[in-house]
């Protein structure tokens, strides 16, 4: 049987900081801890993002032989038919928030969903899924310099009009996608998915 520490540190595949950043600040809650680990990521092409990174977490704990974490997750905006979606993190890197707001000129329909699927995955056994979701709207101008990728054009409907990017990390954890799927993986991982990670 491994350490305590061991069992309650989990493998987080993934090449982006930030999400490792406030995974671990959710986390922290439950006593748990995920470290960074660059091995490939494989992304199959699909609307679901809970398919994509089930997917991404069984191969990647083949390959890693332990248990892993992967996490999908994306903006989809309303009147551009849930564009970016799956394609958040290619559109983040092109066109960027000033790409997104240009597409936006003219629309009054703000409403815009940030979805957050995390999956866990021991070797040999079906991947488990957690999900999470922020619904708001995409503010009329960049703002606020915390967060990453699209959070100074997102303002979560249940704040008080502060963008993502403009709030203490704290409120955007309290708020966002990625806290609730954190805490879902963090409730069921304390209660029974420790004894998976020996
Ligand atoms: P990995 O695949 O290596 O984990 P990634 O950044 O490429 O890192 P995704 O494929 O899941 O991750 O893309 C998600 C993109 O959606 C991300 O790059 C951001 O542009 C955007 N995004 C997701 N969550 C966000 C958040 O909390 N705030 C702002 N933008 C977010």
């Amino acid at each position: 049987m491994g350490s305590m520490s061991a069992m309650n540190e989990v493998l987080f595949v993934t090449g982006n900081s930030h999400k490792v950043k406030e995974a671990n600040r959710v986390l922290s809650l439950f006593g748990i801890t995920v470290k960074m680990v660059e091995c490939e990521k494989v992304e199959i092409q699909s609307e679901s993002l809970t398919r994509i990174a089930k997917y991404a977490a069984s191969l990647a704990a083949k390959r890693l032989g332990k248990p892993v974490i992967v996490e999908d997750s994306g903006l989809f905006v309303k009147a551009l038919e849930g564009f970016p979606g799956p394609f958040s993190s290619y559109v983040y890197k092109t066109i960027g928030c000033g790409g997104v707001l240009q597409l936006m000129s003219g629309i009054t329909d703000r409403r815009a969903v940030f979805k957050c699927a995390v999956a866990f995955c021991s070797p040999g056994l079906p991947p488990l899924a957690f999900e999470g979701k922020a619904y708001g709207s995409i503010s009329s101008s960049i703002r606020g310099s915390g967060g990453f990728g699209f959070d100074p054009i997102f303002i979560p409907r249940s704040g008080d009009g502060r963008t993502f990017a403009e709030m203490p990390p704290e409120d955007k954890d309290r708020l966002s996608h990625r806290g609730a799927a954190f805490r879902a993986f963090g409730e069921w991982y304390a209660k029974s998915g420790r004894a998976l990670n020996l």
